[in-house]
């Protein structure tokens, strides 16, 4: 059967086996079958550069690997949480990483596919701190620290905004529907699929469509497209 997969929000940790367990039979399992793969970001906890040569690390990449090599093409849309994620990693896994934005044709049908955190316009906050971590040359000194540097300024840095998070209100961290509205007009598409907010739904509106991804804390959860339509669907643990 003709289908198309679609993940994210996964946040793969060693601190849950139950999550990568799942992970990885989604992978040997269904993924093999399918006609292309699409992880809409945060498929990590937190990625903290391409150099981390944990066995973890290692084994989460090896799955891409044989998923790539048995001819299924993976493709790869960064999210808050991965957007480390670089060129070496794509040469190992042999998955190919996308813009922010990218329309993809589903069997005749266009779709825009992002990982829904610029969606969010009302969490300025967020917004400002992505800008400034997205900087090239950021990104290229923080690229060139010794991998333990990395993950104590990454920690120290979560410790920090934490609290942040916490005091923001639930709908500031939601899509704005006008920002949805623009970003379908300006692709001239009607289709629109993401993740991140962790509520899925598919949202019919008079100007198109909007799928939203579930999270894997307690299920894994996989967007099935066919040339029948579209499916949101959940994988026990
Ligand atoms: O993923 P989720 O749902 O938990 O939260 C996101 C937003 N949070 C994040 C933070 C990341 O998960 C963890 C970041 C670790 C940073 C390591 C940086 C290493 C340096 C790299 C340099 C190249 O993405 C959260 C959103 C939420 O989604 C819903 O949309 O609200 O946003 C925040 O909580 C962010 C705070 O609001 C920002 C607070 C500003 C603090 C300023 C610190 C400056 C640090 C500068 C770093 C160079
Ligand atoms: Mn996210």
């Amino acid at each position: 059967m003709q289908k198309t997969l679609f993940i994210s929000d996964l946040h793969l940790t060693p601190k849950r086996p139950d999550i990568t367990d799942c992970f990885v039979r989604f992978m040997r399992t269904e993924a093999i079958d399918c006609d292309a793969l699409y992880v809409l970001g945060d498929l990590f906890d937190f990625w903290v550069g391409d150099d981390d040569d944990s066995e973890f690390a290692l084994k989460i990449q090896a799955e891409f690997r044989q998923l790539t090599l048995a001819g299924v093409p993976c493709y790869f849309i960064h999210g808050n949480r991965d957007f480390l994620v670089g060129r070496r990693f794509a040469r190992r896994t042999g998955v190919t990483l996308l813009a922010e934005e990218h329309v993809v044709d589903l069997y005749g049908q266009k779709a825009l596919l992002l990982h829904g955190d610029t969606l969010c316009t009302q969490d300025v906050r967020y917004l400002a701190f992505r800008k400034k971590v997205h900087q090239p040359w950021l990104q290229w000194l923080f690229n060139r620290l010794p991998l333990f540097i990395k993950r104590k300024l990454v920690s120290k840095i979560q410790q920090d905004i934490r609290q942040d998070k916490q005091h923001k209100a639930m709908e500031i961290m939601d899509v704005t529907p006008d920002e949805v509205q623009q970003r379908l007009q300006h692709h001239s598409v009607s289709l629109m699929i993401h993740g991140h907010t962790h509520r899925p739904d598919i949202h019919r509106h008079s100007y198109g469509t909007r799928v939203v991804l579930g999270d894997w804390y307690e299920q894994g959860s996989v967007g099935v497209f066919t040339p029948n339509g579209f499916t949101l669907e959940k994988r026990a643990f």
